[in-house]
């Protein structure tokens, strides 16, 4: 029995997939198709598969031409695969032409004609491109933001609102629509990724939305829950999407985190640290704690909920008495306790320390854009490393977690609403010095 196998994404199933998996049958008497997994499909790149595996996995069971389905999981498993299953021939698109010829030592490779004019992501970008146009005038962070749509399939970012263009990177620069008018933009554009100051979001995110733009915005969403939740409600009245930018609830690295926690890794959790500083240059002005507070916030509300006992806000205030150099919150749950830390005049380790009581979890610095976690244990014989790939901080999963809910015009809560309200109520009660000492 002459035995093939073949290996794939096949995402939205199309003719060209099917033509292959035929000519790939043809080959032998018994066809393994291996589909890939979406973690092995980040890691090599292609981040804006529209299907789950159990929906790719289906399709091809459709087809009735695959004898055996598995799933390909990791680098350098189609050799595991030859060997276990006693391949006879490995073949797959002309596409991959040369790519697997090291093969070769196992099995026969043979590279089947690929077929022309049909494509998962050209039935993708089918639809036309979502266009988006960002608001603010944080250049550091808008030049990264812009560079991330050539990655992500579906959506291009074509207009820019700012009052601070000569410090913008050049693509930014010679974008179709340029303005530091807001509502010329708005008319330009099928969504909005804003990163103004808090006290604009409110009113231009309702504009927005009033106009049935998609809105993206860098959380705080705003400054007072009642308005929070007026948002809320005008996206759903006008089938909007309202998603809420914190990029490290889109990496990989932290989802895989939250879920080992909710399994009982470390048995029951006790305390959360994170810290997020910076010494912020130039003339931009000093908010560490809207600033970083709704990334430092995320683990500790995702994590343990958001019906704390008590909090402290410890602030240092800069001369003009508004600008917060660095702030601490404590916070006591029922059976826990977290310390976050935001500065943009100050310094401090960035990790994040999560104690439990089998064991813990440590972050790294950056631990907000980590592709990295270790899970340690009083016997550090079973401290476990786990790596994640991150692409761009991870601000292209955020977008195509984005383009996939306005798709699909289905909010993902990657962030739930709970979570972004508490946020935002911290935001007000340290703008209300609420709770607040200064030291
Ligand atoms: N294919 C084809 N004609 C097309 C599109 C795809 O013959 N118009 C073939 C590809 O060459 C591949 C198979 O169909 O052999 C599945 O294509 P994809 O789902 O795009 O997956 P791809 O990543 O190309 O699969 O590690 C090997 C890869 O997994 C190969």
């Amino acid at each position: 029995m002459i035995k093939v196998i073949t290996y794939g994404t096949f995402d939205l199933l199309h003719y060209g997939h099917i033509r292959l998996l035929e000519r790939a049958k043809k080959l032998g008497d018994y066809l393994i198709v291996s589909v890939t997994a979406d973690d092995f499909d980040r890691t090599r790149g292609k981040i804006n598969v529209r299907q789950s595996l159990a929906e790719r996995i289906e399709a091809v069971k459709s087809t009735g031409l695959a004898d055996k389905i598995i799933v390909e999981e990791y680098e350098g498993q189609k050799i595991d695969d030859i060997k276990r299953y006693d391949i006879d021939i490995f073949t797959v698109g002309s596409d991959w032409e040369g790519t697997f010829d090291y093969l070769n030592e196992y099995c026969k490779v043979v590279y089947l004609e690929r077929t022309k004019g049909v494509s998962s992501t050209q039935i993708r970008s089918e639809k036309k491109a979502i266009s988006m146009g960002i608001v603010g005038d944080y250049a550091p962070f808008l030049n990264k933001f812009k560079k991330e749509d050539r990655f992500v399939n579906g959506i291009e970012i074509t207009g820019i609102c700012t009052n601070n263009i000569d410090e913008m990177s050049e693509e930014i620069r010679n974008l179709e629509i340029v303005t530091e008018n807001y509502d010329k933009l708005l008319e330009s554009v099928d969504s909005v990724y804003i990163k103004s100051g808090i006290q604009e979001h409110y009113i231009q995110i309702k504009k927005a939305l009033k106009m049935k733009k998609h809105v993206l915005y860098e959380s705080p969403l705003c400054d007072d829950v009642d308005k929070a939740k007026e948002l809320f409600e005008l996206a759903k009245e006008n089938e909007c999407i309202l998603m809420e930018a914190i990029r490290t609830a889109y990496t990989i690295a932290f989802s895989r985190l939250l879920l080992l926690l909710k399994g009982g890794k470390i048995g029951n959790i006790l305390s959360i640290d994170a810290s997020c500083t910076s010494i912020k240059e130039g003339k931009y002005k000093i908010r560490s704690f809207e600033n970083w507070g709704p990334t430092v916030l995320l683990p500790v509300f995702q994590i343990l909920g958001t019906n704390f006992k008590s909090k402290r806000i410890i602030t240092k205030f800069g001369d003009d008495k508004k600008s917060d150099l660095y702030t601490q919150v404590n916070f006591l749950y029922e059976h826990a306790t977290a310390t976050v830390k935001t500065a943009e005049r100050a310094k401090t380790e960035g990790h994040m320390i999560i104690t439990g009581t089998k064991g813990y979890i440590y972050v790294p610095s950056p631990w907000w854009k980590t592709d990295y976690f270790e899970v340690r244990f009083e016997n550090q014989s079973e401290n476990k490393r786990y790596f994640y790939q991150l692409d761009g901080e991870g601000i292209r999963y955020e977008l195509v977690a984005f383009v996939k809910a306005i798709q699909e015009n289905k909010n993902y809560d990657y962030i739930d609403k709970e979570v972004s309200y508490e946020i935002t109520k911290m935001i007000s009660d340290f703008k209300n010095r609420k709770d607040l000492e200064e030291i």
